[in-house]
């Protein structure tokens, strides 16, 4: 049996996990090939659905080997141009031969450690994963395929403690946590390779986007999760376990993850969106332009199963703050109650975009909304445990 046939035999699930050596040879001359890592999150996995349907490229999708797999994100992908290889950022000889052996056309770095609450705990990994890593990829790619077009991800915790909203390309760069300052590293990083050895590298600034493969952990999913629970064991009458939530005034601007895929995509090919284009990149913000509390969006999402709860607190200190409805035998049923374990060392209490530039030299648009991103969310967590 040939490598073809063995492959396409294992391939179930998309589970078949390809050394480098082997994926090679499912380059072909004819596609351009594009390396996408944690292509098994929400970003990656959005970003092979897109590729995958509007253009012909070779994907190979980079991730970390583990004993317990989650592939849910990618489960759906059934293509023969779409294939798993074994990626790590903690390991530069990897990261050196991929470049090498597979000479991406486009290099897609989507692999982080990307919770910014866990970035205190794991300062030292978060930098090494989020900025010392991105030394090896410019290496790599200066070395091996210099006109390999690269994207990093960024973020707007770079801009931390803001001095101004809404933020844009020229607000500094004031983060707040390890993880802000390892994306605020990557940058300068990449800013010195493109202008030194004349690379397509960029950044872009990512406000907060969110939706249904988005991780647990973070508030929105966690809350629209939760909120499916309850939808639960209201109509079982069951008892509620109320949400446990943090700092509910920070203020976030949310967007729907496949939008900002677009955007990202615009922005590695601008000599093709950017009427502007010098030969030079550009970096871009994305993000919704509205702001709004994660109190705002509780209520939101309580919305879209039929609750108006209200808020009570009975003293002056925000951690007595909770949310409540009354059922249909008046009885008060706490929903939401703040646990001050999830407040963090340092906030950044507002993030609040502004994507004027993007939309207007990339013409990039968004296609949902804040509402709509909150009801797809809880829909989608209502069918998923229904
Ligand atoms: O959902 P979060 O954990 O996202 P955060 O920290 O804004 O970071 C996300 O967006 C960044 C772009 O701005 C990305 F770069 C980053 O990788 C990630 O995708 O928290 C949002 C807000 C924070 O202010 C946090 O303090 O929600 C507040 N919060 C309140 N209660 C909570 C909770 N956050 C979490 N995760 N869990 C809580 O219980």
């Amino acid at each position: 049996m040939n490598l073809e046939e063995t492959y396409f035999k294992k391939k179930i699930d998309n589970i078949n996990i390809l050394n480098i050596i082997d994926a090679a040879k499912f380059k072909n001359e004819t596609n351009k090939c594009v390396v996408i890592t944690g292509v098994t999150g929400q970003d990656g996995s959005h970003m092979v659905d897109y590729l995958l349907k509007n253009t012909q490229y070779i994907i190979f999708g980079g991730v970390r080997r583990l004993s317990v797999q989650n592939h849910t994100n990618i489960r759906h992908i059934k293509s023969d141009r779409f294939h798993l290889i074994n990626f790590d950022l903690n390991d530069s000889n990897n990261i050196y031969k991929v470049v090498e052996v597979l000479k991406p056309d486009y290099f897609i770095n989507f692999a982080a450690q990307s919770y910014v609450a866990c970035s205190w705990d794991f300062a030292k990994i978060t930098w090494e994963t989020n900025a010392t890593s991105i030394i090896d990829i410019l290496e790599a790619i200066k070395s091996f395929k210099p006109n390999c077009k690269l994207y990093q991800a960024g973020s707007s915790e770079e801009f931390g403690n803001v001095s101004y909203s809404p933020q844009d390309e020229k607000h500094p760069l004031k983060p707040r946590s390890p993880y802000g300052a390892s994306k605020v590293a990557s940058r300068q990083l990449i800013k010195v390779y493109r202008e030194s050895y004349n690379l397509y590298a960029i950044q872009g600034w990512l406000f907060n986007h969110e939706g249904t493969r988005r991780g647990e952990d973070f508030v929105t999913r966690k809350i629209t999760k939760n909120v499916a629970k309850i939808n639960k064991s209201i109509k079982n009458n069951e008892p509620v376990i109320p949400i446990e939530l943090g700092n509910i005034y920070a203020k976030r601007d949310w967007s729907d993850a496949e939008d900002f895929i677009d955007g990202i995509w615009r922005m590695l090919n601008q000599e093709i969106y950017n009427e502007n284009y010098n030969g030079t990149p550009e970096e871009f913000v994305f993000s919704s332009n509205e702001t709004h509390t994660i109190k705002e969006f509780v209520e939101l999402a309580f919305n879209c199963i039929g609750i108006n709860g209200y808020w009570k607190n009975d003293s002056t200190d925000l951690l007595n703050e909770k949310y409540f409805y009354k059922n249909k035998n008046n009885e008060e049923i706490l929903l939401v109650k703040i646990n001050p374990s999830f407040y963090r060392l340092a906030e950044v209490d507002i993030l609040f975009g502004d994507s004027t530039r993007a939309r207007h030299e990339l013409k990039w648009e968004p296609k949902t909304i804040f509402e709509s991103l909150v009801k797809k969310m809880v829909n989608n967590d209502i069918d998923l445990i229904s």
